[in-house]
């Protein structure tokens, strides 16, 4: 008897753990598709970053709301439409100015987001351009400007960081 219910919270417990394991995870991935963005237009790639916003468009629409602590939740639920919005209109356009007008705005949103929920477990630097008087988030503190690319690489300096 004793060894059926051991087997019981072991299967019990293994079954589990993907759940708990998941946490977060989804919002990281969101992250990384947003970095991957950013990294586009650093590169002035305008199709690089209409593909890698695609995806973070099915990122923001594939968050398991369930598998997140209350503060994620609530804090993803806050940004979660307009993350898709501008994340969609990235992904719709290969017109660079446009998608970096867009990206200001999707950097809001993944500040709001950064600051208010965990994206998995790097520092996050939040990076300010004064031409633009825009931001972005970015993985790294060398400044490498998303809205200028190879023009005006090194504008901007770290306003913000956001520890994991
Ligand atoms: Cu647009």
């Amino acid at each position: 008897m004793k060894k059926l219910l051991i087997a019981a919270i072991v299967a019990g417990i293994s079954f589990i753990q993907p759940v708990f394991a998941q946490e977060g995870g989804s919002l990281s991935v969101i992250l990384t598709d947003y970095y991957g963005v950013k990294d586009a237009l650093v590169a002035g790639d305008s199709k690089a970053a209409s593909a890698k916003a695609g995806e973070l468009v099915k990122a923001v629409g594939a968050v398991d709301m369930k598998a997140l602590a209350a503060k994620d939740h609530t804090t993803f639920v806050s940004v979660q439409e307009k993350l898709a919005f501008h994340a969609r209109h990235i992904s719709e356009s290969t017109d660079i100015g446009h998608q970096r007008e867009h990206f200001a705005d999707l950097s809001k949103e993944m500040s709001v987001l950064a600051k208010g929920a965990r994206l998995g477990s790097e520092p996050i630097y939040e990076e300010y351009c004064p031409m633009k008087k825009a931001s972005w988030l970015s993985g790294e503190q060398a400044i490498k400007n998303p809205y200028y690319g190879s023009s005006m690489l090194t504008c901007g300096k770290v306003t913000a960081t956001v520890k994991p």
